[in-house]
């Protein structure tokens, strides 16, 4: 995932503060639409991102769509505030469990969701889901290509993988023992 503006975002709103403006994506200095759209739809598989709808972090801290689409993902560009690329497309489910990590609220429950960032991602820690930056003394998690799957029963399905990043091309645990656990499954 790349969870590290909208935990900025979070904390930004939970202190009242005016900075969320510096980190939305459509901020003046942004990037054109275009540019936002080509960032989230390259996230999938090009039959799944086609007639994806494309949603961005706007000003507000809120999602924003950008451009509506028929089918069933949604995408959002690359995060500028994390180190690597890391546009990521999410089901139906997905996006709701995203809504749910924005507000700091439950999951959706009884529902799986699946999740594409084919262009890799970096994440300030696989423990915290609200670290904006790696803990003393550690890096940027980068992890190439791959998908994530999440939702109830997880936790099952979870035993026996690693809880580490360090087999960066097998499936690792995100965010293990939290309510936002998921599986990354590298995909290369
Ligand atoms: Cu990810």
């Amino acid at each position: 995932m790349r969870l590290a503006a909208i935990a900025l975002m979070v904390a930004g709103v939970a202190a009242g503060q005016g900075g969320i403006s510096a980190l939305a994506q459509d901020a003046p200095k942004a990037k054109t639409d275009a540019d936002l759209i080509a960032s989230a739809t390259s996230a999938a598989p090009a039959a799944v991102a086609k007639d994806a709808t494309v949603v961005i972090v706007g000003a507000d801290g809120k999602l924003r769509t950008l451009r509506s689409g028929q089918g069933a993902f949604a995408c959002l560009p690359d995060d500028p505030n994390t180190p690597g690329h890391d546009p990521i497309c999410l089901d139906r489910n997905g996006l709701e469990w995203l809504k749910s990590l924005l507000t700091r609220g439950k999951p959706p429950e009884g529902k799986v969701w699946l999740g594409y960032m084919l262009k890799g991602g970096s994440d300030a820690s696989i423990d915290d889901p609200f670290a904006t930056e790696p803990p003393e003394g550690k890096k940027w998690v980068q992890t190439g290509p791959h998908v994530m799957i999440g939702g109830p029963g997880i936790t099952k399905m979870l035993e026996g993988y690693s809880k580490s990043a360090d087999e960066a091309h097998k499936p690792y645990i995100m965010f293990g023992g939290t309510p936002y656990e998921y599986l990354m499954v590298p995909v290369e």
